[in-house]
């Protein structure tokens, strides 16, 4: 039996993860792979009301250190409820979004200290990191339209271009500086080129 794989998908507003976790739902049932599908902020009824809280924009303004830390108390919780005993079992788990997005996020685009969301990141998750990450990168003004046309906008996406700037830049650093785990994919191609790309850094991580 293949061991426990911990995947997360990353990027920008809108530039395509919750399309494409069906598709890799798709790929890894296909290999006979126990799959649980969940999401950050979210996966469990209370960290789903934290992500409510979060995305709503009607409310009064959430200042930075309480969005960092309503990020770390869903996941908190996410891991302890979800993602530990789903891994504990033998299954897979694929996330949309995860801890780099804090990095991105409230890192990049909050300019908030690294230093402190490395301190939660160790305090919340020990020694829990995923094993392979898939970054879909494209333009902020390619993911923004895409977003736009699904309706209403949340707390996030209602941000300046400046701030989706500094969150992509961090996203691509982290990257960088983590080549191994983290693997980029070209968001802005079409679906089907999209996939193949993901495809392609999936059957070897599968097969490994
Ligand atoms: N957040 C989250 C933090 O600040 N810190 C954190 O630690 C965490 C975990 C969560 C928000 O919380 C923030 C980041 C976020 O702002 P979310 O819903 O998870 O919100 O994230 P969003 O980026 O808002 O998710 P979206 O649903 O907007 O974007 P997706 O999932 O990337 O995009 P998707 O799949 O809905 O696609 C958007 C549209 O584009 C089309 C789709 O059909 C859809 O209409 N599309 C394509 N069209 C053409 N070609 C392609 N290749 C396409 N791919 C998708």
């Amino acid at each position: 039996m293949m061991s426990a794989r911990f995947i997360t998908l990353e990027g920008g507003e809108g530039v395509g993860k919750t399309t494409n976790i069906a598709y890799i739902q798709s790929l890894l049932k296909s290999e006979n792979i126990p799959l649980v599908l969940t999401r950050e902020p979210g996966g469990t009824a209370l960290a789903e009301n934290i992500r409510q809280l979060l995305l709503d924009k009607e409310q009064e303004a959430i200042a930075e250190q309480t969005e960092l830390l309503m990020m770390f108390a869903a996941r908190a919780q996410h891991i302890k409820h979800v993602i530990k005993p789903a891994l504990d079992r033998g299954d897979w788990v694929l996330c949309d979004r995860f801890t780099d997005a804090t990095y991105a996020y409230q890192g990049g685009g909050r300019n908030m200290d690294l230093s402190t969301i490395q301190w939660l990141e160790n305090f919340v998750q020990a020694d829990l990191r995923p094993d392979l990450t898939l970054l879909l990168d494209a333009p902020i003004e390619l993911g923004m339209q895409r977003a736009q046309q699904r309706g209403k906008l949340d707390r996030f996406e209602s941000e300046k271009m400046a701030f989706f700037d500094k969150v992509r830049q961090a996203y691509l650093s982290i990257a960088e500086q983590q080549p191994k785990r983290v693997k980029i994919v070209d968001a802005t191609q079409s679906l089907d080129n999209v996939q193949s790309q993901i495809k392609q850094i999936l059957s070897p991580f599968i097969h490994e």
